[in-house]
């Protein structure tokens, strides 16, 4: 999709991902950049995480980023990508009145969906094992969930609801009842997320879960399990929350210690992208087709009387890299 394209449909698209009837991949972003890499490697969708898009801006992720640096950021992306965003919206930003504000404001910006997670205000990160998790009552939480499908001014847009009850060891039956009473509350699909290393919790989970409405689940720590495993399973979405951003994490850190003790930068080139690659990803060229239709050389305008400016001749922006692609 060119840039200045918006996609309607994203919404319509999360909803065919999750009636599809096999597990579906979406893939994490924390900016546009990391959407547009998502896109082109083929996932289905973008999820655009919490612990990766506070990370990302150097804060923690115990809801310290704002809605409005959130929203800013999910607009950038959903410029960019033709994929539907699920929005990682934590405890859904406040009391059910905030969650409805977002939920609003999230459509005006074609996000596809959001999930919200039954913990209290302000959360921390579920994988932080050294913070104790609050849930919060059911009641509350399918208030917050009701409030949320009402704020929809895009009747395709997803509510994905995430109970955090396997994390906080409240058990397999109770984990069940939360999630059936979400589902009855109207969530479009469940997220029942597990940090266990094995899949055994969810496929327990996925035996007794009878209802139609979609799982979704997030094998971060579960890794191992093997991707047909989900299939075999039932579930619909599989949410891979922060492989990018710990990938640049590495290559960065690499990078930067390579670079302070290289004798000259070519130490390094063989490590880091090709310029020619930043500007692909960039539709740097698309300047010179806009150039083309609308513009005149700043550096050749004749601003006298009468004059008619050139226009710029097309070789003359190219920005190619010194170094091949
Ligand atoms: C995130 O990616 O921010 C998530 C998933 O919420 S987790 O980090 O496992 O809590
Ligand atoms: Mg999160």
């Amino acid at each position: 999709m060119r840039r200045d394209e918006v996609n309607p449909r994203a919404s319509g698209m999360l909803r065919t991902l999750l009636a599809s009837g096999r597990p579906e991949h979406i893939l994490e972003a924390h900016n546009a950049l990391s959407a547009q890499i998502a896109e082109e490697a083929g996932f289905e969708g973008v999820w655009v995480s919490s612990l990766t898009m506070s990370c990302s801006l150097g804060v923690r992720d115990n809801n310290e980023v704002s809605v409005s640096q959130a929203l800013d950021l999910l607009e950038g992306i959903t410029d960019r990508v033709s994929i539907p965003v699920l929005f990682d919206g934590d405890t859904g930003y406040g009391s059910f009145n905030h969650f409805g504000r977002l939920v609003s404001r999230l459509c005006a910006r074609s996000v596809a969906g959001v999930c919200i997670e039954d913990k209290t205000f302000p959360k921390t990160n579920s994988l932080l094992r050294s913070a104790p998790q609050r849930l919060t009552t059911i009641d509350d939480f399918c208030g917050k969930i009701q409030a949320g499908l009402d704020a929809r001014t895009d009747r395709d847009f997803t509510i994905v609801a995430r109970t955090e009850a396997l994390i906080a060891g409240l058990g397999l039956g109770h984990t069940l009842e939360r999630a059936a009473r979400y589902a009855e509350a109207g969530a479009d699909a469940i997220l029942v997320h597990s940090r266990s290393e094995s899949f055994e919790q969810i496929e327990a989970f996925m035996a007794r879960w009878q209802s139609p409405v979609p799982i979704v689940c997030v094998p971060t720590i579960y890794s191992r399990t093997p991707k047909a495993a989900f299939a075999e399973a039932g579930v619909s979405l599989v949410i891979w929350a922060n492989h990018l951003l710990r990938a640049a994490v590495l290559a960065m850190q690499r990078v930067a210690g390579l670079l302070r003790e290289a004798p000259s930068g070519a130490s390094v080139e063989a490590e880091i992208s090709p310029l020619a690659e930043l500007f692909r990803l960039q539709d740097a060229h698309g300047i010179a087709r806009l150039q083309e239709l609308y513009g005149t050389s700043p550096a050749h305008r004749d601003v006298s009387p009468g004059s008619e400016s050139p226009k710029v001749p097309l070789e003359a922006m190219s920005f190619e890299s010194t170094r091949g692609s």
